[in-house]
Order: C-alpha cells, then structure tokens, then sequence
C-alpha cells in the first residue's frame, strides 16, 4: 500500500503539497442533501415533543465522591414520528433499562466534588456473543484493530485485496470533552476496551495499546479495579462550572460510535465560577424529579441523520458514496483511496434529543438551553424565525443571548442574530419568550451549509442549508405561564468574574492540511494535522508519526494553527480550556474572536486560508490528544498525540 510519503508525492506533483479538495455534491439548490432510502421530505414535521433529557441516576452519592455506573448497549428507540424504532447503541444505568437512551440521561456533577464512572461495554446479545458493529467500519484505516492482535492493533494493516467491513465486537472508551482529568481517565483512543463476550475470536486483542498501563495508573491513584469489558474512570470536577459532554472516541471508529449514539451531557454545578441558584432560567432535571415538573432550563443535542425506510439509520458504506470516486472504487490496495471511509458525512434530517424535529411548548418567560452540536461535520448557524422557509438569510425573530461556552460563563452576556456552532462546541444561551403573545409559533432554523463551512454569512459566502429539511431544527410554541419569571433579563445579568491567562512565555506553530489521491483527481483520502517547517510551509503528520506538541506543564503557550484546507475545521486540545487569541487573513489585520469565543474554549474553527491563534496552559503531566473534532477527519489521521511533561 502507499506510504505517507507516496501521498506527500502525490500531492507535491498537484501543485502545493497539499491538495485541499473540495467537493460540492449537491448540484441543485434547495435538494435535499442525499442520504438512505427515506425520503426526508416524507418525514412530518413538529408532531413529537422535544425529549427532556433526565438526570443520570447516581450509583452511590454517599461518601466524598458521586459513583457511577453507565453501560453501552444496543437498543431501538421511536427517533421518527412514525413508523419503525431505530436501533442505536447508547449508554445508560444497567441497574435501570429505562434509562438507556440516545442521547444518554445527563451526568450532573458539583463542582469540587469528584465524580467516578464504571464505563461498561455491554455490546453483548442476550446469550453472551458480541453484537457487531450497526454501520460499515473500515478497517483499512489506522484504527483499533482488534483483529490485529495485540502485535498489530492500533495499526494500519495492510491488504491483499480490498477486504469488506469489520464485522467483529466493538471497541468503545469514552471521552469526557472538556475535562480537566489525568490521562488514565481522559479516554484515550488507544484504551478501548472490548465487550465480556463469550465468543471473542481467538488471536483478537481484546484491549487497546494502553488500557493496562492506564488500569495500573487508576488502581494506584483511585484503588479501582477494571473488570473485563469496563474501565473507572474519575474526574475532580474541579473546573469551572460549565458544559461538558462524553463520547466514545476509539482509533478510527468514532464516527461510527457517535453516530450510532454515543454521546450524552455532562454539567458541572456550583462553586464560585457559577451563578446562584435563581439567577438564570431553571430548573434542569434533577434525579427524583416528581412527574410534570416543569424544567426551564433545557439541555439540546442537535444532529444530522439520514434514515432508511425501515427506520434503521443511514451511514455510507462505500467511499463512492462523496461523489468523487466511481461506486466500488477501485480501492486500497489497488488504489489509496479506503473502501468505506468518507470524507465528510452530512445527514439530511435534524434530530434534537434524538427526535427528529421536535416541537416544544415554552411558557411566556426566558428559558436557559444549553446548546450541543453533535453532528459529524455540519456547523450550525443558528437562528429564531417566523417563518421556517423564509429566504435565506432570513430575518431574526428575538436575539440568542450567549452567556456562555465550552469551558464556563463568558464574561458578560452578547446578544445575536445567529449563531455559528461546529461539531464539539456548546452554547449556553438564554431565550426570553416572555414579550411574545401566547399561540405564537416560532421556529429555530439553521443558516449554515449543507456542505463543509469556511466562514462567512449565507448568501453571501455560501449557500444556506436546504430550507426544507436540514435548515429547520425544531419549532417553539408559546404558550401562558402560570407563574411569574423570576430570573434575571439576560441584559442585566452580572457573571461570575472571569480570569484571564496571564501572558504567554513560548509560541507553537502547527498546520491543518488534507491529502488528495494519487488516482482520483481531488478526492481527499484523509486529513493531517502537523509542525511548520521554517520556510511557512506545513509538515503534515500522522497518527504513528513521533509525537511533536510537548508542552511543558505550567506554561502559557500561543499555538498558531494555520490551516492549508479549504474548509473550516474545528480543533479540539485536551486537558485544558483554552482561550482564542485572534485570528488572521493572510495580509491582513488580525481580527478579534467573536463575541461569544470570548471565554474558555476546548474547541474553536479554525477557517480556511487564516492563522487561529489560541492562548493555552496544561498544567497535568501525562498523555492526552488534539484533534480535528470533523469526526470523519479525526478517524482518518486528522489527530495528534500530546504529551504533557
Ligand atoms: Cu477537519
């Protein structure tokens, strides 16, 4: 098969060492972008209620830490309005069935109070035997590998021929984003983790490269033991009160993982860097709520998904589904392109809490929505209208008042039309519905592309998302309140006091790059992240390449990524919050972060042709990641090691 070097020489001869190829499948505005055998014209929407998600249920919250215990399993779940239930993996407390759901019920933690998850992989029929995987995984990337043995998992294997999906037990580990956690608990994609299953093939690894070292890390540290099929994690909560969320994040897998379901919120509540109780829109489910309490302040996850007729979920099982490479290839190891892997993934329906557009009934008063963008590789530009198939851009009905993001409250409350979220990032907004005469309806739309975003505003930079179906999320209707809103106006608000990074002692330079075929003109065939050479060109890496970003502990570095793509990717460090510097054109002036990057970040796009710079102090010792959060991208090379000493 080729080597990197092989793809560096491919794209040397295509003119400058990169080729950002860039694909456009939708011909024809206003289509629905393509997807599996359901129409998602044909899907009514605004019948189904927005699902509030509950609060996980606590394990044992006695003693100095709250213990939990989460599995991943397989189940259906009614996400049409109609017709079949679709079959997901999502986590859930085994000790109740009724508690597994896509997204998961919300981990509700305190700030300053540890929290310890028993993760369990119970992807595992009735009788023992693993479950395979419900979408195509291609093993010709660098992935897991189980099937590699514990000489060759973690690899890129190579092929005689083009080999079909994987179809053996599923790997998962799952990752807390945003978390301030050492490294035996912070997901690693080379900890995964198989199920207990009876029937695992013989010569298959059944952990990754570093589950052990990081099992013997949480036994000395924390007094845990891993059984097979799980791993304990803790995490100190001691971070700013703010919006996490977990997801599996196994070695080119996630896509698949995520996008069969796993992923959920995670809060952190109280301490001095959160507000009284009181202040801002509630309450959230809490655990042990009593039946028709009425919840103010809403946690949204929301998706693209493409379905099949038979409510099964739709995911790409041939590369030549992107548009750019013939149906069935040739693939690797005829040519460099992998058989199943797709360069970016955009679903033709929204799903919000895992129905797909939803309505909600909000009384006359402000609600606190904690926004979540899971989708593979969509941004989001946010938007309250009027009328869901206004031209584009249409015009806004009531301001989103951001207060806060990623890692915590901003530092004062902005108010905007629209709002662009990439996959990975949230936005703790609050929306005042208490001026709008009752029976109103009001819809939130999204303005972002069906395609990979660079920036811009729709209209006039991009084409806006199908106004029919992906540029509608959900519908709101107003309704009376029986009680009067006691919450603050968000334009009063006052928010905890933020600290800003002193100044930073040593600056870093990385790159953003995407690598063509040799065979296929302009089809991408994977993503990398790297180091600048001296001359300002890039140096693309990949995964197994020596690690380059070592940061010292305790020291506040620039990283400048400079992206050679011709899209907008966003970047993800773990271990820290983070905070944007500027960003920068070629030849021109640095521009400021937006108004609601203005606080601590673990994400940030990073748009085409620019310099993002970021301000960032890790200060835990140990092995972590950075990643294009692209889950397509990140699968496929598009991710680091970082190495904290
Ligand atoms: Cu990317």
């Amino acid at each position: 098969m080729p080597t990197r070097r092989q793809f560096l020489a491919v794209g040397a001869l295509a003119g400058a060492g990169l080729v950002a190829a860039e694909l456009h499948p939708r011909a024809v505005a206003a289509d629905p972008v393509p997807g599996g055998t359901l129409d998602p014209n044909s899907i009514a929407k605004y019948v189904t209620p927005l699902f509030i998600l509950p609060a996980m249920p606590v394990a044992n919250g006695s003693g100095p830490v709250d213990r939990y215990d989460v599995a991943v399993r397989q189940f259906a779940q009614q996400i049409l309005p109609s017709g079949p239930p679709t079959t997901l993996f999502g986590y859930g407390a085994p000790a109740d069935a009724g508690t597994f759901h896509v997204p998961s019920h919300t981990v509700e933690a305190s700030a300053g109070r540890p929290v310890r998850v028993r993760w369990s992989n119970q992807l595992v029929t009735g009788s023992g035997n693993f479950r395979p995987h419900l979408f195509a995984v291609d093993p010709t990337l660098h992935w897991a590998n189980p099937p590699g043995g514990t000489g060759g998992r973690d690899s890129r294997p190579t092929f005689a021929a083009t080999p079909g999906p994987y179809r053996g037990p599923v790997p998962v580990v799952t990752h807390l984003h945003g978390a301030h956690v050492t490294e035996e608990s912070d997901g690693y994609p080379e900890a995964w983790y198989l199920p207990a299953a009876r029937n695992i093939p013989t010569g298959y690894a059944r952990v990754g490269s570093f589950y052990d070292r990081y099992k013997a890390e949480a036994a000395s540290r924390f007094g845990v033991s891993w059984d097979p099929g799980t791993a304990i994690y803790q995490y100190p909560n001691d971070q700013r009160a703010t919006t996490l969320w977990f997801h599996s994040h196994e070695l080119g897998m996630t896509r698949v993982n995520i996008y069969a379901g796993l992923f959920g919120f995670y809060l952190i509540r109280g301490g001095p860097s959160d507000l009284p109780a009181g202040v801002l829109p509630g309450p959230a489910p809490r655990a042990g709520d009593p039946p028709g309490t009425r919840y103010h302040e809403i946690p949204m996850v929301i998706q693209d998904r493409s379905f099949n007729a038979d409510g099964s979920l739709f995911f790409p099982s041939d590369r030549g589904f992107f548009g750019d490479v013939p149906p069935g290839g040739p693939y690797l190891p005829r040519t460099d392109v992998p058989p199943m892997w797709n360069p970016e993934f955009f679903g033709n329906t929204i799903v919000v809490n895992g129905r797909t557009w939803p309505v909600m009934r909000v009384e006359r008063r402000r609600y606190r929505l904690r926004i979540l963008n899971v989708c593979n590789t969509r941004v989001l530009v946010l938007k309250i209208a009027t009328n869901p198939l206004a031209a584009r851009p249409a015009a806004a009905a009531m301001p989103i008042w951001v207060i806060g993001a990623d890692g915590g409250f901003l530092p004062a409350p902005t108010a905007v039309a629209s709002l662009p979220i990439a996959v990975a990032e949230r936005m703790d907004v609050i929306v005042d519905f208490g001026s709008v005469p009752v029976g109103t309806a009001l819809y939130l739309i999204s303005e972002g592309p069906d395609e990979p975003f660079g920036g811009g505003e729709p209209g006039d930079d991009f084409e806006a998302a199908d106004p029919g179906t992906t540029g509608q999320v959900m519908k709101f209707v107003v309704v009376p309140s029986p009680d009067a809103d006691t919450s603050t106006p968000p334009a009063a608000l006052r928010l905890p006091g933020y600290r800003p990074l002193g100044p930073a002692t040593t600056a870093r330079q990385v790159s953003l790059n995407e690598m063509a075929s040799g065979y296929f003109p302009d089809a991408p065939i994977m993503g990398m992240l790297g180091t600048m050479n001296a001359d300002g060109t890039p140096n693309p890496l990949g995964w197994g390449d020596p690690v380059t970003e070592r940061p010292s502990r305790n020291v506040t570095e620039i990283w400048e990524l400079h992206n050679f793509t011709e899209d907008g990717h966003p970047i993800h460090l773990h271990q820290t919050q983070f905070q944007v510097v500027n960003r920068q054109a070629q030849g021109r002036p640095p521009r400021p972060p937006e108004s609601w990057e203005t606080g601590d970040k673990d994400t940030v796009i990073a748009l085409p042709g620019e310099v993002t710079r970021l301000k960032a102090r890790f200060d835990m010792a140990g092995r972590y990641v950075w990643h294009c959060h692209i889950i397509d991208h990140e699968d496929n090379e598009m991710m680091r090691p970082l190495v904290v000493s």
